[in-house]
């Protein structure tokens, strides 16, 4: 088996600062945060930024770029900023902070789809809330389309092309896997893919073996297996770890961090450093050395730092 990706998803658009102290808001301490994961072994780090005012997901390309830049001074890990933006923005609005930067790696949305977080509300009451935007973000969610048809995956293939910027595509749902063959046939993608399969969001597949095996049989079938690699994210906890061994065991990669689960153990609060630790613990027992952000640029054909725009 090649060795591991370890991405890192350190803060996302999903969660609200109530939810736990150690979601980092500013650049500051996103970059932070991302800078002491890569330390600590991890091979890419996924960004999303947020308002440091008040912790709301942000399309701001000037934040964006702040973090990249923040985390390129300090470390060569590899940088993907995400096009799946958060609720409210706009597709363009996704695309712009990637865009602009030009970064070596960018998320790619392969269908459109419920989104849902408004299970998490049930743990606080109205005047838990540290921000105003923040209940409504998370109850309203309920509403929430997460859009991505055709035409906006059109604009963002060939805007990332136009880049070289690599797609890590973001599939949900085995329907996901062929909207990106479709993609393929019509000249809008091109192998050799990166997939994240996405495991536990309220709108798509669960986060079990078995919808992993479906996801990669699939993707087998349907892509070739030569032409794809995987890397699995598990939604919420105990799935995280659950994936990530199961991933591991299969020889995919694996994604982790306070994006998708903000737990270390049940009930206990996590920090990103946490999560890579004891992430890096199962890589270890399961015989998965970690992927350097060099090998991985390798693995994945990516264009390297010196050509972002950060
Ligand atoms: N929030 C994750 C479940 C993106 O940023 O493009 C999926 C994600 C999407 O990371
Ligand atoms: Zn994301």
């Amino acid at each position: 088996m090649e060795n591991l990706i370890l991405s890192v998803a350190v803060t996302g658009s999903a969660t609200v600062p109530t939810q736990s102290p150690h979601i980092p808001i500013t650049p500051e301490q996103i970059a932070s945060d991302a800078i002491a994961c890569a330390e600590l072994g991890a091979t890419a780090i996924h960004i999303h930024a947020r308002d440091p005012k008040n912790g709301r997901p942000s399309p701001d390309k000037t934040l964006m770029k702040q973090i990249a830049s923040s985390i390129k001074a300090k470390s060569e890990v590899i940088v993907g900023i995400s096009t799946g933006g958060g609720i409210g923005m706009t597709p363009l609005e996704r695309l712009e902070p990637a865009s602009y930067c030009e970064s070596e790696l960018a998320s790619f949305n392969l269908g459109t789809m419920n989104f849902s977080m408004h299970a998490a509300a049930r743990h606080f009451k109205s005047e838990d809330y540290l921000h105003d935007w923040e209940e409504e973000h998370l109850k309203g969610s309920k509403r929430f389309i997460f859009r991505n048809t055709f035409e906006d995956m059109e604009l963002f293939a060939s805007t990332m092309k136009s880049k070289l910027i690599k797609p890590e595509f973001e599939a949900y749902d085995t329907a996901h896997l062929h909207n990106l063959k479709f993609l393929e046939k019509t000249g809008f993608a091109e192998p050799p893919y990166w997939i994240q399969f996405v495991l536990g969001v309220l709108g798509g597949l669960p986060a079990t073996p078995e919808s992993l095996m479906m996801m990669v049989s699939t993707a087998e079938r349907i892509l070739g297996k030569e032409n794809f690699r995987f890397s699995v994210i598990g939604v919420g906890y105990p799935m995280q770890f659950q994936m990530a061994a199961v991933a591991m065991a299969m020889g995919g990669h694996v994604r982790v961090g306070l994006e998708d689960n903000i737990f270390i153990n049940r009930g206990q609060l996590a920090t990103n450093m946490q999560l890579v630790e004891k992430v890096k613990r199962l890589a270890e027992e399961l015989e998965r050395p970690l992927a350097t952000p060099a090998e991985a640029r390798t693995m994945l054909g990516l264009k390297g730092l010196e050509a972002v725009n950060y």
